[in-house]
């Protein structure tokens, strides 16, 4: 019975929202920033995900008491214990995000333990827990990443049942060229490096990847209508946000963002637009271009550091995730775990805070934001900037 006095639910709220709002344009795939009300989005899967091998691309990326970690299980499937914990976490997501009238959409289940072999390499996979990283979604368009990490070579293919509906539907669909991820690409040294010496290199423009051939993650893009916000970082480089710049054309402005940062992969959990002039900066990573976002007015926040417990490894990433943040509109965010101080900054910004515990998904790599991606928001595109 309560199964399905939910299942009524939220069938009476979704009919609700379709009929009281006007969609102005009829493709499924429609998203010009981070903040106008979600209608559709893709939530990644942990089920089938693998220990991405301990390469040369990656390993610098990875903090040094994790390396053990990686040493033994590269190849293997992550801990069963905490994919299972990660996967209940996340369908408690997706329950929350179908509650607020959102449509969910996953991915397939791949064994990512398959080894493939290309003319330039060999590897194992990664997952597609993380849609933010692989489809950079602007406008009608969902530009499938080139990625730079030989794991994630083909973690397309979980997408392509949902990229084939959306383009039937509608959406320009693209892939953008593949790297061949050879040996050119990326910096071996990189690893040896300290971390002082690591943030001056990123300082010199230097960084694992090289400018061999272009590379990027979606992931190092956030976008704010007719302005989007790139950076260099290990697995984007500058031929990749060239790229992505002369694709979209004269109707996008394409900003180049650097901050002080020892790793730089990723731009949402380092600055992430919440809002039309709002965005969060993580504390830790000053940004040298900022006085251009005061000087357009922006309100620039800087989130308070969070607390989460070491039980939790956070094998790929920082504990700035608490800033990875998905809005449900301007006034609504999907935001894990937060402590008084987080809700407390939300709220004095006029921003509910709906919260959802994914700690456990947190170990893969992601926050709510990389975990999503935004295929449908209602809205047009604007200047903001
Ligand atoms: O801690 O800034 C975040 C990676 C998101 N995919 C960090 C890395």
């Amino acid at each position: 019975l309560a199964n399905f006095s939910v299942n009524l639910l939220v069938r009476t709220h979704g009919i609700r929202r379709l009929s009281s709002t006007t969609q102005p344009d009829e493709c499924p795939v429609c998203s010009h920033n981070e903040w106008d009300p979600l209608e559709e989005v893709i939530v990644g899967r942990v089920e089938g995900s693998a220990v991405p091998p301990f390469s040369d691309a990656f390993k610098p990326m990875i903090e040094k008491r994790h390396w053990p970690f990686f040493e033994k299980m590269a190849g293997k499937p992550f801990p069963e214990e905490v994919t299972k914990k990660a996967t209940v976490q996340i369908e408690e997501l997706c329950n929350i995000l179908r509650h607020e009238g959102v449509t969910v959409r996953r991915p397939e289940i791949i064994d990512f333990t398959k080894v493939y072999e290309t003319p330039d390499f060999t590897s194992s996979g990664f997952h597609a827990a993380m849609p933010r990283d692989s489809l950079l979604v602007v406008g009608n368009e969902i530009i499938e990443a080139p990625m730079s990490w030989r794991s994630r070579f083909f973690e397309h293919r979980a997408f392509r049942p949902l990229m084939k509906e959306y383009f039937k539907k509608g959406a320009k669909w693209t892939a953008a060229p593949k790297p061949t991820m050879s040996d050119d690409l990326y910096k071996k040294e990189f690893s040896n490096f300290t971390d002082a010496e690591k943030i001056k290199l990123a300082e010199q423009g230097k960084f694992v990847t090289t400018e061999f051939e272009p590379c990027f993650d979606a992931a190092d893009f956030m976008r704010a209508g007719k302005d989007i916000f790139a950076q260099r970082s290990n697995v984007t480089n500058l031929m990749g946000i060239e790229w992505v710049k002369r694709h979209l054309g004269d109707k996008y402005n394409i900003h180049i963002l650097s901050f002080r940062d020892v790793n730089p992969i990723h731009i949402d959990s380092t600055f992430n637009i919440i809002g039309p002039g709002l965005a969060l900066l993580n504390p830790e990573r000053p940004c040298k271009q900022i006085d251009m976002f005061h000087k357009a007015g922006w309100k620039i926040v800087r989130p308070p550091v969070w607390v989460v417990s070491d039980d939790y490894p956070l094998w790929l990433s920082s504990k700035w995730l608490s800033m990875n943040v998905l809005m449900l509109d301007e006034k609504r965010v999907i935001c894990c775990d937060p402590d008084t101080a987080t809700r407390k900054m939300f709220e004095d910004l006029g921003i509910t805070v709906i919260p959802v515990d994914i700690r456990w998904a947190f170990c893969f790599g992601g926050g709510v934001h990389c975990w999503t991606s935004d295929i449908r928001r209602r809205g047009i595109l604007e200047s903001y900037f």
